[in-house]
């Protein structure tokens, strides 16, 4: 199955979106110069960057209400890779924060035994094949796959953005003692959001009251990041997205991935993730009714 070229290239081994990067850029971001106190938050796409995104916003800026709330969320924690607004990183004021979705062989190599804090968000395959399958139809940057089955096909052979979910997660996984890195669940914060967030606060050495955490709590929650002009991209150009296609916040939930997938469907899912995933040290949450 090839890539379609049209929508995508590889790099390394890794698939970009062609109209919002270049391999030169990428290539030269593995000498980017990081700091110690730079945040650097990673994802397989559709597992929750956003959320976190603003969760890690919050808790840096939102004890002194520095004027933050009123700059959109991309801008407040970019994409290293994609840089959308053309933002200078180099010359950012620390603490910088980023999210990225790249493998681990691609971020910038200081990285690598430092101190800089990585936090790694992963979220049940399934969740994520429906979530991006509902994207690609309103980004403008990506194929529209209609039919589901051929879309899951590519999602299960690792032809889409950013390739393989099970070669992401376990390249990251199996490097961990590389970086100074949490790992989080999607679900686990779909089920404790308080907590996920003082498991955050505890990584990155923030303590913040109660009161403060629980105004994060209620900032990050699906409702009002829903309706809230900063963090629900709304304001991205309609040459990246088509609104009337769908939204940044679709759903939100665990196991939205029964409504779509047949039986038969994630049967083969399963067939061709199953022996890789019961490998990762990671418990995965597949319906709001599964205990963590
Ligand atoms: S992207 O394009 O990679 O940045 O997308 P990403 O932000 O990783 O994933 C989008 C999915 O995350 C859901 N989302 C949330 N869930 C719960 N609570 C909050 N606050 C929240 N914010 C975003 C979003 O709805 C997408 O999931 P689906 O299943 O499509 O709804």
């Amino acid at each position: 199955m090839e890539l379609s070229d049209k929508y995508l290239f590889e790099h390394k081994g890794f698939s970009f979106v062609r109209d919002l990067v270049t391999a030169e850029y990428i290539e030269a971001l593995e000498d980017f110069e990081i700091r110690d106190s730079d945040v650097f938050l990673v994802t397989y796409p559709k597992s929750g960057t956003i959320w976190t995104q603003q969760i890690l916003s919050l808790i840096y800026h939102e004890g002194h209400r520095d004027g933050t709330e009123n700059i959109d969320l991309i801008d407040r924690v970019p994409w290293l890779e994609y840089n959308i607004n053309h933002m200078d990183y180099v010359n950012r004021a620390s603490p910088r924060l980023f999210a990225t979705h790249l493998p681990y062989y691609l971020v910038p190599k200081g990285l690598r035994s430092g101190r800089t804090k990585v936090i790694y968000v992963a979220r049940n395959p399934k969740d994520v094949c429906v979530s991006l399958y509902y994207f690609s139809k309103f980004s403008v940057k990506l194929e529209e796959i209609e039919d589901f089955n051929s879309f899951m096909e590519r999602f299960l052979a690792g032809k889409l953005v950013a390739s393989s979910w099970l070669d992401h997660i376990e390249g990251w996984s199996a490097h961990r003692d590389d970086f100074n890195i949490l790992f989080l669940t999607y679900e686990e914060m779909k089920k404790d959001l308080k907590s996920a967030i003082l498991k955050i606060c505890n990584f990155l050495g923030k303590r913040l009251t109660d009161k403060v955490v629980d105004a994060i709590v209620d900032k990050a929650s699906m409702a009002n990041m829903r309706v809230d002009r900063r963090t629900n991209y709304k304001q991205m150009s309609p040459e990246l997205l088509d609104f009337s296609k769908g939204s940044f916040l679709r759903k939100g939930i665990i196991g939205d991935w029964k409504n779509l997938m047949t039986v038969a469907q994630s049967e083969r899912f399963d067939c061709v993730f199953k022996e890789r995933m019961e490998k990762l040290p990671f418990k995965f949450c597949w319906d709001n009714k599964d205990d963590l």
